[in-house]
C-alpha cells in the first residue's frame, strides 16, 4: 500500500536524521563537554521563553534531579496535541523531526532570536530518555523516548486537569556527554538573565540533589540588570532608562555611571546575548560619545576650542544593557558563532536614540552631568599623561631609564623578531624564574619572573599600575600599552603564559594576573592569547625511565597498569623540577599542555571578579560555600 510506504520511508528519514546529531553532536550544540550539555537545557527552556514572550504563561521551573535528569516546566498554552498528516502525533513530530517548529497547527511560530529551531529532537537524539507531559484542552498527555529519540509510550492520555502547560524532562546520553553534570550555578546565571530581559516573567530553579533553590522576577527588567551589575560599586548617577521604537526597531536600554575604571556593555537583539557586540552597540557607543561632546562644549567644560572626549572616556564606569528588537526580516548575524549584529539599519537607530535621550537627560540633570563628565575629563588626562610616559619609554627618555633598566634586569628577552610567534612565561619566584631562563628557547621564549604575590587590579587605576614596579615592567615587557589604549597588534609576544606552582599560592597569582589582564589588556584575553602553564603534578620513575603525571586521577589510572619498582614523587612547586624538567613537561610545545584562558561571559566574568577580588568579604564567603568542593582537601593533605 503506497500509504504504508511513505509511512515507512518517513520513519527511516527520522531515524536518519536523529542518528546524524549522535553521529556529530557537535554541529547541532557546538560541542559534547560541559557547555554542550548545557545547550540542551537552553534549547528546551527557548521554547517556554518563546511561548512566554508570544504572551502565555509566566512561569518556568527547572528542577535538577538526583539520576542527572533534568525537568524544564512551563504554564503557556501546552505543546499541541492534534495528530499530524503524517499520521504521528504533534508532539512525536516535535521531538523526532530534525527542524520541526513552525509548521504545525498554528504557522505563527516565531522564534525569540532567529538563532534557534534546532530544539527538541535534538535533544531528543543526545538523550537516554526523554518525557513530554502536556496539559491541554482539559487533559494530560503524556509521550515517552529512550536510546536516543526511540518512541517508547506513544502520546496518551494519563488524567485530566484545567491547568495548561509543558513539562519535559531528559536524561543527557552518557556515551556522549562523559563525565558531565549540570550546573546550578551555570543554569542559574542564565536564568537570572533571563528573568532581567523578560520583566514579570517568574524563573525558579531546583537542585535536589544539592538542596539549593533560586527565584528571579523582576518587575524593572534591565534596569534591575543595571543595579544587579553594579552592586557593591559607588554609583555617580541613577540608572538612565529609555526605551523607544524607530523604523520597527525597539530600543531599550539602561545606563549607569560608577567610580570604577571599568566599562561594561552587554547586549541583546531579541532576548538572545550578542557576545561580540555589532551595529547596535556601535550605534549606542557614538550616541553617548556625541551626546556628552556636545554637553561639554555648550558649556564650555573643554579647554581650547578643538579638545574633545574620546569614546573610551565617556564609557570610564559605565555600565549599559543594550536590549533591542528586531523584526525578522531586518535580522543579520556575523562572526563564527553568530554572537554579532550585522543589521545596518540597527546602528543608525540605537545611535539616535541614545543620542537624543542621553542629551535629554544630561540637559534635565545637570549635577550628574557635571560629575559623569569630570571622571571623562580625568580619565582623558590620564590616558594622555599615560601615553607621554610611555612614548618617552620608546625614545629612552632620561626619565625613564631607570625602569628600562630594572625591566632588562629581569627579563631575559626571546631574539626572535616574529612576535605572533614570541611567548612570555610570567614566572613564579626567582628560583623557577631562573631555572626557565636557562632552558628555554632563546629565540622565541622570554621569562619574566615575578616576585610573589602582584598587586589585586580590582579597584586600581592606570595611574596605580605605574606607580607599581611589578606591573609595570609587565606593561612594558609586553609594550603594547594599557587601558583604553591598549592595542593586542602592538604585544611583543604571540602568547602570554602565566607559570605558577600547582598549590593554593599558584592559584591566587594566576586569578591576580587574570584579574590584571581583564581590567587592563582585556583585548588579551578576548584574542586567546592568554594562557595558563599546567606543571606536571608527579613523576614516576621506573626501569623504563622517567615520566610524568599531571593530575590525580591520571595517577590513578597509571598505577593500575604499574609493575615491578616505581617511585613516585610529587612536585610542590616548579623550583623542585630541575631545569631541563622544568622545560621538557612545561615549557616545550612539544609536550606542554597549556590552559588557553577565554572569555565566553563577559557579565559573568565581572560579576565574578568582583565577587572574587573586591573588598566585600560576605559574598565571596557565600560564593565559597556554594561553589567550592571542599573534599578536594583531602588529596592535599595525602
Ligand atoms: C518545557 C518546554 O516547549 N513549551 C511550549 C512549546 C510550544 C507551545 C507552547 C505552543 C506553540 C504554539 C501553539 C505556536 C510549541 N509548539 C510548537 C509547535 N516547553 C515548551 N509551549 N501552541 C503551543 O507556536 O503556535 C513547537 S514548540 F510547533 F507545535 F507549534
Amino acid at each position: 500500500m503506497a500509504n504504508k510506504n511513505t509511512y515507512d520511508e518517513h520513519s527511516i528519514k527520522i531515524l536518519e536524521g536523529l542518528e546524524a546529531v549522535r553521529k556529530r553532536p557537535g554541529m547541532y550544540i557546538g560541542s559534547t563537554d560541559k557547555r554542550g550539555m548545557h545547550h540542551l537545557v537552553w534549547e528546551i527552556v527557548d521554547n517556554s521563553i518563546d511561548e512566554i514572550i508570544n504572551g502565555y504563561g509566566d512561569h518556568i521551573k527547572i528542577l535538577l534531579h538526583k539520576d542527572g535528569s533534568i525537568t524544564v516546566a512551563d504554564n503557556g498554552r501546552g505543546v499541541p496535541i492534534g495528530m499530524h498528516e503524517s499520521g504521528k502525533s504533534t508532539p512525536e513530530v516535535i521531538y523526532t523531526v530534525l527542524h520541526a517548529g513552525g509548521k504545525f497547527e498554528n504557522a505563527g511560530y516565531k522564534v525569540s532570536g532567529g538563532l534557534h529551531g534546532v530544539g527538541g529532537s535534538v535533544v531528543n537524539a543526545l538523550s537516554s530518555f526523554m518525557e513530554v507531559t502536556i496539559y491541554r484542552e482539559g487533559k494530560i498527555s503524556q509521550i515517552k523516548f529512550k536510546d536516543g529519540g526511540k518512541v517508547e509510550s506513544p502520546l496518551k492520555t494519563i488524567g485530566e486537569s484545567k491547568k495548561t502547560g509543558t513539562i519535559v524532562t531528559f536524561l543527557p546520553d552518557k556515551e556522549i556527554f562523559k563525565n558531565c553534570n549540570f550546573s546550578f550555578t551555570t543554569i542559574c546565571e542564565r536564568m537570572q538573565e533571563s528573568a532581567f530581559l523578560l520583566s514579570n516573567v517568574t524563573i525558579e530553579v531546583i537542585d535536589e540533589e544539592d538542596n539549593l533553590s533560586a527565584k528571579y522576577h523582576y518587575e524593572n527588567g534591565i534596569i534591575s540588570f543595571v543595579e544587579y551589575m553594579n552592586e557593591g560599586k559607588n554609583a555617580i548617577s541613577k540608572v538612565i532608562h529609555f526605551d523607544q521604537t524607530k523604523n520597527s526597531i525597539e530600543v531599550d536600554i539602561a545606563m549607569q555611571y560608577t567610580d570604577s575604571y571599568n566599562e561594561q556593555i552587554l547586549s541583546f537583539v531579541n532576548n538572545v546575548k550578542t557576545s561580540d557586540g555589532g551595529t547596535h552597540e556601535v550605534g549606542f557607543k557614538t550616541g553617548i560619545t556625541k551626546a556628552f561632546n556636545d554637553y561639554a562644549k555648550t558649556n564650555s567644560l573643554l579647554k581650547g576650542k578643538d579638545a574633545s572626549l574620546d569614546g573610551g572616556d565617556v564609557r570610564e564606569g559605565l555600565s549599559a544593557i543594550i536590549s533591542v528588537k528586531i523584526p525578522e526580516e531586518l535580522l543579520q548575524f556575523e562572526g563564527q558563532t553568530k554572537g554579532k549584529l550585522g543589521t545596518p539599519e540597527a546602528r543608525s537607530v540605537v545611535e539616535s536614540v541614545t543620542y537624543e535621550n542621553l542629551k535629554f537627560f544630561l540637559e534635565e540633570n545637570k549635577e550628574t552631568a557635571l560629575s559623569i563628565l569630570e571622571k571623562a575629563v580625568k580619565s582623558k588626562q590620564a590616558r594622555e599623561a599615560a601615553r607621554k610616559a610611555r612614548e618617552q619609554v620608546r625614545k629612552g627618555g632620561s626619565k625613564n631609564a631607570s625602569k628600562e633598566r630594572i625591566l632588562a634586569e629581569k627579563l631575559a628577552k626571546a631574539t626572535g623578531k616574529d612576535y605572533a610567534k614570541n611567548e612570555l612565561f610570567l614566572v613564579e619566584g626567582d628560583s623557577a624564574g631562573g631555572s626557565a631562563k636557562s632552558h628555554r628557547n632563546r629565540e622565541t621564549q622570554a621569562i619574566l619572573p615575578l616576585r610573589g604575590k602582584v598587586l589585586n587590579c580590582e579597584k586600581a587605576s592606570a595611574k596605580d599600575i605605574e606607580a607599581n614596579a611589578e606591573l609595570r615592567q609587565l606593561e612594558y615587557a609586553i609594550g603594547a600599552g594599557l587601558g583604553a589604549d591598549f592595542d593586542y597588534r602592538e604585544s611583543n609576544y604571540g602568547k602570554v603564559i602565566i607559570m605558577t606552582d600547582a598549590d593554593v599560592d599558584g592559584s591566587h597569582i594566576q586569578i591576580l594576573l587574570i584579574t590584571f589582564f581583564y581590567r587592563f589588556m582585556r583585548p588579551l584575553i578576548e584574542q586567546g592569547m592568554l594562557y595558563i602553564a599546567t606543571p606536571p603534578l608527579y613523576s614516576i620513575e621506573t626501569s623504563k625511565g622517567k615520566e610524568y603525571i599531571a593530575t590525580d586521577e591520571e595517577l590513578e589510572e597509571r598505577k593500575k597498569t604499574l609493575k615491578g619498582n616505581y617511585k613516585i614523587q610529587r612536585f610542590k612547586g616548579l623550583g623542585e623540577m630541575d631545569a631541563d624538567e622544568l622545560y621538557e613537561t612545561t615549557m616545550d610545545p612539544a609536550n606542554r599542555r597549556l590552559l588557553r584562558v577565554n572569555l565566553t561571559d563577559a557579565a559573568i566574568a565581572e560579576k565574578r571578579i568582583h565577587v572574587l577580588m573586591g573588598d566585600e568579604v560576605a559574598p565571596r564567603k557565600e560564593w565559597i560555600n556554594e561553589n567550592v568542593d571542599f573534599t578536594l582537601e583531602d588529596d592535599f593533605r595525602k
